[in-house]
C-alpha cells in the first residue's frame, strides 16, 4: 500500500475510536433538556423550577470530604435550592442521587477520571467558588448526594436528605 494510503487509513481509523469513545459518553451521560420541555421525573424527582423555589439549603463542601450539614429533610413536593460552596482547595462537585445512582457514578468516575458532565442534579464547584443546584423532590423516601471526584465519594464524601410525606 502507498504511505500516502496508508496514513489515510489510520486517520480514519483514529476518528472511528474518538467517535466511539464520546458515543459512549452521551449514553452514559444525557444532555440537559431543553428549558421549555417537562422535566424528566427520575427515581430521586426533578430538575426544580427556579421561580418556585420553597426552600433554600446551604451546604459547604471541605477537603476533609464532607458535606455540612450532610443531613437534611425536605417535604415531598419542595423545591430546595442549594447553595453550594466550596470552601477547600480542591475541586469538589454535589450530585444528588439514589445511593445506587452514587455508587455506579462513582465507580464510571474511577474509570474515566476525566469524563464531563453536565446535569441538573449536579454542580461542580471549584475552589472557593459557589454553584447551586435546584430540585423538586416528587417521591417520599431516603435519598442521597455524593461528591463523585475520584476517590471523595469512597472517602465518605456523602449525605443524606430524607423527604417526607407532605
Ligand atoms: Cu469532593
Amino acid at each position: 500500500m502507498n504511505p500516502i494510503v496508508a496514513s489515510g487509513l489510520i486517520a480514519t481509523l483514529l476518528a472511528f475510536a474518538a467517535a466511539g469513545a464520546l458515543a459512549h459518553g452521551d449514553a452514559a451521560h444525557k444532555p440537559k433538556p431543553s428549558a421549555t420541555a417537562t422535566p424528566a421525573e427520575t427515581s430521586f424527582g426533578r430538575a426544580g423550577d427556579p421561580k418556585r423555589v420553597t426552600r433554600t439549603v446551604s451546604i459547604d463542601m471541605s477537603d476533609r470530604m464532607r458535606f455540612t450539614p450532610s443531613e437534611l429533610q425536605v417535604k415531598q413536593g419542595d423545591t430546595v435550592r442549594f447553595v453550594v460552596k466550596n470552601s477547600g482547595k480542591v475541586m469538589h462537585e454535589m450530585v444528588l442521587g439514589t445511593r445506587k445512582d452514587l455508587a455506579e457514578h462513582a465507580e464510571l468516575m474511577r474509570k474515566f477520571p476525566n469524563m464531563e458532565h453536565e446535569e441538573d442534579y449536579m454542580v461542580h464547584v471549584a475552589p472557593g467558588k459557589t454553584g447551586e443546584i435546584v430540585w423538586q423532590f416528587t417521591k417520599t423516601g431516603e435519598f442521597h448526594f455524593g461528591c463523585l471526584v475520584p476517590g471523595h465519594f469512597e472517602a465518605g464524601m456523602v449525605g443524606r436528605v430524607r423527604v417526607l410525606p407532605k
